[in-house]
């Protein structure tokens, strides 16, 4: 059936919201008579009229609906996807005096709710998409955006109330008032040296997906859209921290040098692992915002090591990438955002953070997804071995002996969405 004939089907298109996952569409006037040429309509009926809302659950692109029905017109959903910018229901029409009277399928394009705004430039015609595996909520341009950049920035995509619960956990953290559980808490090496306390001691909070305060970040419903349209619908959460950057003392310790995650993990493939970090606050170039290398995604992955002693003090296990001559880089992009701005990236992308220059916390909150279906590798005699190694050798500081890199990995892990395959 051809669109045009489809959007002349219903004549009046008179609302559409999204609220959550729930899209209400109300159409009325269904008054036009099928063209002589479209074999696939049977009409049955010349003029109908009547109204028809709909109401559509869950995660578009599955169908989950439930129809209601008003005056002459009985309807069936028969699919609903995303398109482009576009939704598109496809309804099955019957006259509600006699259901067995078949009054036609009908294709209904609603341009969708841009939650999103449109200034993400793309000037690549892509047509086969790697990096990404659906459009559940991208649009076309971000979702070329990402394919072609390696990041996508979500713009107000958590609210403000959940990230300052997040905020005042790691504060009841670092004044030892919430229950640490399997939590990590990491001091900022320059501050352990000053003997400071609370949250000028302690830059990360690690391991944070069974506190139910943060999972209730991790497990936000439209963020798990998003990661769903990169990694699939099998989701975990793999690496999680909750990351406080102190006003910088002058060592530099408060930089996160230049690095790719996937250093980090023994699970492949990559493009089926993507991380998710929120501004808490509003950050700047001035108080250590992210910076990224456009496009580093399509590269290989790189030697990384700790940074020479001369470039200032360094907390453990945030190595760098062993080539690099990035910091000048005129590629060089600088993600200044606003409180509860999400930054989606792939795990090969090229990135890291500036010093805090101000006398207030940068917080920022993270997690790492990847798909179920991964696989564990094993990185022995890879550039990974380094930091398998330290890993370890920090386990069994704590007492935790003969576990491999992967136990760790399955330990602090969990599902979030999906089922759960492999890893
Ligand atoms: O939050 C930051 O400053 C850096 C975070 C980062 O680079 C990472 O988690 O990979």
């Amino acid at each position: 059936m051809a669109l045009s004939y489809a959007l002349h089907t219903f004549s009046t298109l008179v609302s559409t919201s999204i609220t959550d996952n729930r899209l209400t569409v109300i159409v009325s006037e269904y008054h036009q008579p099928p063209p002589a040429s479209d074999q696939a309509f049977e009409p049955g009926i010349n003029s109908l009229c009547g109204l028809v809302v709909l109401f559509l659950f869950s995660h578009l692109g599955r169908t989950a609906a439930a129809v209601y029905e008003r005056d002459n017109i009985y309807s069936r959903l028969i699919r609903v996807n995303c398109l482009s910018n576009y939704i598109v229901v496809m309804l099955n029409l019957t006259n509600v005096s006699d259901k067995n009277v078949k009054v036609g399928s009908t294709l209904l394009l609603i341009q969708r709710h841009r939650t999103i705004t449109e200034e993400y430039q793309y000037d690549q015609n892509i047509s086969e998409y790697k990096y990404s595996v659906s459009d559940l909520i991208l649009t076309k341009q971000q979702r070329d955006f990402y394919e072609i950049n390696g990041y996508l920035v979500v713009p107000k995509l958590i609210p403000d109330y959940l990230l300052d619960r997040c905020c005042n956990r790691f504060i009841e953290l670092c004044h030892g008032k919430a229950p640490q559980n399997q939590i990590t808490m990491m001091k900022d090496i320059s501050r352990m040296k000053t003997g400071d306390q609370g949250e000028y001691l302690y830059g990360k909070a690690q391991d944070i997906l069974w506190d139910e305060e943060f999972y209730e970040y991790a497990r936000y419903p439209k963020m798990l859209d998003y990661v769903e349209s990169f990694i699939g619908p099998n989701v975990m959460g793999m690496h999680s921290m909750f990351i406080n950057k102190q006003p910088d003392i002058g060592t530099n310790s408060s930089r996160h040098p230049v690095h790719q995650d996937l250093h980090y993990f023994p699970f492949r493939p990559a493009n089926l692992i993507v991380a998710a970090w929120t501004a808490c606050v509003p950050i700047t170039v001035n108080n250590g915002c992210l910076y990224v290398l456009p496009g580093t995604h399509t590269g290989d992955l790189y030697p990384h090591t700790y940074p020479e002693p001369k470039d200032g003090e360094i907390n453990k296990l945030y190595h760098e990438l062993k080539t690099n001559n990035n910091n000048d880089d005129p590629k060089k992009v600088f993600l200044e955002m606003e409180k509860g701005d999400t930054v989606f990236f792939h795990p090969l992308l090229i990135h890291g953070s500036g010093i805090n220059k101000t006398q207030g916390f940068r917080k920022a909150i993270s997690v790492h997804y990847a798909s179920s279906n991964c696989n564990y590798i094993d990185v022995s005699g890879t550039t990974q071995d380094n930091i398998k190694n330290e890993v370890i050798d920090i386990m069994a500081k704590k007492g935790i002996t003969d576990v491999d890199y992967t136990f760790i990995w399955k330990h602090h892990s969990r599902l979030i969405r999906g089922v759960r395959a492999n890893l």
